[in-house]
C-alpha cells in the first residue's frame, strides 16, 4: 500500500530548460503534481505521479556529471578501490553520462549504457563504447549475447531514476557474473530527511532509497548488500555493494546493521517519522519565502549559484521567480543561456570568482557548497553572503 505524505504542488520537469524563443512564444511547459509517497511493504518511498523515461532523458538532457571537481574525484577514488579490491576483468556503467567514471578505465574494460544520444556520444567521441539506450531486459540479452561476461556494474544516480525497478535487477541478474559485483549510489533518503532537503524529489527522482527499502526490495532477485558507505556528493548518498546471495566471496560487513540501526532509529520504518518530515519542509517552506521576499522588498539584489533540478524544484514549491533572483550562474553550457524551468530564471555563465556580483547569492547546488565556497572565497572575505535552505533556510 502507498501511503501518500508530502505535496510539493504542481512542479515543472526540473530539466527541462527554456530557450529565449520559448519564453519570447510563451511555449507551453509540462507541469505534474510532484506527491510522494510510502510503500509501506517495501518501505520504498517514491513520487507518485512519474513521468515517461523517454521524455525526461531525451537528446537534449543538459545534466554534466564533470561540472564538478567533487564528482571527477569520488569517481576517480570508486575506481581505484574498484581495481584494488575486485579486480574486474569486464565491467559496465548504467548511467554512464558523460564519462567521469568509466574514464579511468582502459576502453576494452568497460563499456557505458546511456539513454541520452547527447550525452552518449561524449562516451563514444572517447573511445568508449557506449550503448545510447534505456537499461531494459532487451539491451541486457543484447548485451549479453554480443559481451563477455560482466563482473562488475556500476550505477550512480541513474536507477533511482528509473520506474521498474524489478526490470532493471531483472536485467543486471541476466548480464553479471554469477560471483559479479553491483554497485549503486543514490541519495539517502536519512540525510534527505535529516537535511530537509526535499528537493530531492523531483520527476527525475522516482525514488529515494534507504538501505531498508533496497534491503527488501533485492531479496526477491537473491541479492543482498554487503557493504554500504556513507558518501558526501549529491547532498548525502548511500553507496551500495550488492552481491548473489549464493556468493561468499565477500562476507556482510557490520557497516551494514549500523546503518540499517541508524535508519531504524530515526523511524523509516514508521510513518510518524514521514509526516514529520512533511511539517519541517512546510516550515522550511514559509523560512526560506520569507527570507527572499524581505530581502527583495529591501531592494536587495540576489542572484542564484549553481542552476540545479533541485533548485528548480524549492524555488517552484516556495514561488520564486526571476522578479525576486535575477539571474543563476553556472558552468554547464548546455544550460548557459536558457531560463529555468518554471521560475524562467536566466542561467548566465559563470566565468570566473565573483567579486560584488550581488548582495546576496542564493546557493543553488547546496550539495557542492565545500568546493563552491572554496572557489569564492574572496567574495565571502569581501562580505558577500549566501543563502541556503539546507538543512534549515538562513543566510551564510
Ligand atoms: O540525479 C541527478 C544528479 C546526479 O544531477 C540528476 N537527476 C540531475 C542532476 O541533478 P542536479 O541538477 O541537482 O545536479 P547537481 O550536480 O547538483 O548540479 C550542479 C549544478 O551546479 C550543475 O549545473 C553545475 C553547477 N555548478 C556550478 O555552476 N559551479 C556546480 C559547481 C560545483 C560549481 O562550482
Amino acid at each position: 500500500m502507498i501511503k501518500k505524505f508530502l505535496d510539493l504542488g504542481k512542479q515543472p520537469l526540473a530539466n527541462k530548460y527554456l530557450t529565449k524563443n520559448d519564453i519570447i512564444k510563451k511555449k507551453r511547459e509540462d507541469f505534474y503534481h510532484l506527491e510522494i509517497g510510502l510503500n509501506t511493504k517495501n518501505k520504498l518511498v517514491s513520487i507518485l505521479n512519474t513521468i515517461s523515461s523517454k521524455k525526461m532523458f531525451d537528446n537534449k538532457y543538459p545534466y554534466r556529471a564533470s561540472m564538478s571537481k567533487t564528482m571527477q574525484k569520488s569517481f576517480k577514488d570508486l575506481s581505484l578501490k574498484i581495481k584494488k579490491k575486485f579486480k574486474p576483468n569486464f565491467l559496465m556503467e548504467i548511467g554512464s553520462n558523460d564519462g567521469s567514471f568509466i574514464k579511468n578505465f582502459e576502453k576494452k574494460k568497460v563499456f557505458g549504457v546511456e539513454p541520452c544520444k547527447n550525452v552518449a556520444k561524449i562516451t563514444q567521441k572517447m573511445g568508449y563504447k557506449t550503448f545510447a539506450n534505456y537499461w531494459d531486459m532487451s539491451l541486457a540479452k543484447k548485451i549479453k549475447s554480443k559481451n563477455k561476461k560482466i563482473d562488475l556494474i556500476y550505477s550512480a544516480n541513474t536507477l533511482s531514476h528509473i520506474k521498474d525497478l524489478n526490470s532493471v535487477f531483472r536485467s543486471i541478474c541476466h548480464v553479471i557474473s554469477k560471483d559479479g559485483i553491483l554497485i549503486i549510489e543514490d541519495p539517502s533518503l536519512l540525510e534527505c530527511f535529516k537535511k530537509i532537503s526535499y528537493d530531492q524529489f523531483y520527476n527525475e527522482h522516482i525514488y529515494v532509497f534507504s538501505l531498508l527499502a533496497i534491503k527488501n526490495f533485492i531479496k526477491k532477485y537473491n541479492l543482498e548488500v554487503f557493504n554500504v558507505e556513507k558518501l558526501n556528493t549529491h547532498g548525502g548518498s548511500l553507496r551500495y555493494y550488492i552481491k548473489r546471495t549464493t556468493n561468499n566471496r565477500f562476507k556482510i560487513n557490520r557497516k551494514v546493521k549500523i546503518q540499517l540501526n541508524q535508519e531504524k532509529i530515526f523511524g523509516l520504518n514508521s510513518f510518524s517519522a514521514y509526516l514529520k518530515f512533511k511539517k519541517n519542509v512546510e516550515k522550511s517552506r514559509k523560512k526560506l519565502k520569507e527570507i527572499l521576499i524581505n530581502l527583495n522588498k529591501n531592494n536587495k539584489k540576489i542572484i542564484g549559484y549553481g542552476s540545479t533540478a533541485k533548485a528548480s524544484t524549492v524555488l517552484t514549491y516556495c514561488s520564486i521567480n526571476n522578479k525576486i533572483i535575477k539571474y543563476f550562474l553556472d558552468t554547464t553550457p548546455s544550460k548557459v543561456g536558457k531560463y529555468m524551468p518554471g521560475s524562467h530564471i536566466y542561467v548566465k555563465r559563470y566565468t570566473k570568482p565573483m567579486t560584488n556580483e550581488s548582495d546576496y547569492v542564493f546557493l543553488g547546488a547546496w550539495n557542492f557548497k565545500k568546493e563552491i565556497f572554496k572557489k569564492e572565497r574572496r567574495f565571502i572575505k569581501r562580505g558577500g553572503k549566501f543563502i541556503t535552505h539546507v538543512p534549515k533556510p538562513r543566510i551564510i
